[in-house]
């Protein structure tokens, strides 16, 4: 019953270029109310879900009671942090040492609970507890958030923090300053319930933060420089190599 539910207040389907991406009950219910987590080491799916909501594996929507589960066997050790949960949540906040393998934990409270990585803060996982008895996914009327302040699900800087998940969460909303494209970002097509009302998700950012954002055209540095430069990435994938991770060096005067 309150799949169906769930399956209205998800308004969306949204196509984006080729690909026509659906929220459905089949990807947003997993086994039961229960999530799982796998805490990996592949860029922006760091919490892996193992399905993907519009694009994004990293979040799960659920109704109270449900039974979040961690699991990890990648090359680093994570923390599973919670970084922002409705004020007041039953078991917030959460917290465990660095480390592989399992552990889980039961959210009550309906609203929206990020997790990350105290070691990896750009690492996170969502979940959406939703009362299915309310109209709108719940994200809750208050925030707490890690550093201890709260804030109205509706200000600012939550939904920055909302916008920021979505884009580190999704590949295709990074930044690719080779492509010669403006910069869009895809949301989720939900409808959420914050402390001013029911709200459309994507129509809230765009209207704040914009979209198909102009990036900088690539140029040479106006200070030439001497020698080589060497940028290390913990995280980033590449062809021929099963784990991620790469140094690449460039002779400064050539830029190559
Ligand atoms: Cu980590």
């Amino acid at each position: 019953m309150f799949q169906k539910s769930v399956v209205r207040k998800i308004t969306g389907v949204i196509a984006c270029c080729s690909t026509v991406l659906v929220l459905s009950a089949s990807n947003v219910w997993a086994d039961g109310n229960q999530v799982n987590f796998s805490l990996t080491d592949i860029p922006g799916r760091w919490f892996d879900t193992g399905s993907a909501i519009a694009g994004n594996r990293s979040i799960a929507v659920a109704t109270p009671g449900v039974q979040v589960n961690f699991s990890g066997n990648s090359n680093t050790v994570h923390t599973r942090t919670s970084l922002i949960y409705p004020t007041g949540a039953a078991g917030m906040p959460f917290n465990t040492d660095p480390k592989k393998g399992g552990d889980s934990l039961t959210l009550t409270t309906p609203g929206l609970y990020v997790f990350t990585c105290s070691i990896h803060p750009y690492m996170f996982g969502a979940v959406i507890v939703d009362d299915p008895a309310t109209t709108g996914l719940d994200l809750g009327s208050s925030l707490s958030l890690i550093n201890g302040i709260t804030v109205p699900s509706s200000s600012d800087l939550a939904t920055r923090l909302l916008r920021t998940f979505f884009i580190a969460t999704n590949p295709a909303n990074w930044q690719n300053y080779a492509s010669n494209a403006k910069w869009h970002i895809t949301y989720p097509n939900v409808d959420v319930r914050v402390d001013i009302g029911v709200v459309n998700l994507p129509a809230v950012l765009n209207a704040r933060y914009d979209n198909d954002i102009n990036l900088s055209a690539l140029q040479n540095p106006a200070i030439p420089a001497v020698g080589e430069i060497w940028a290390a990435t913990q995280f980033e994938m590449t062809s021929g190599k099963s784990k991620p991770g790469t140094v690449s060096a460039l002779m400064a005067l050539t830029g190559k």
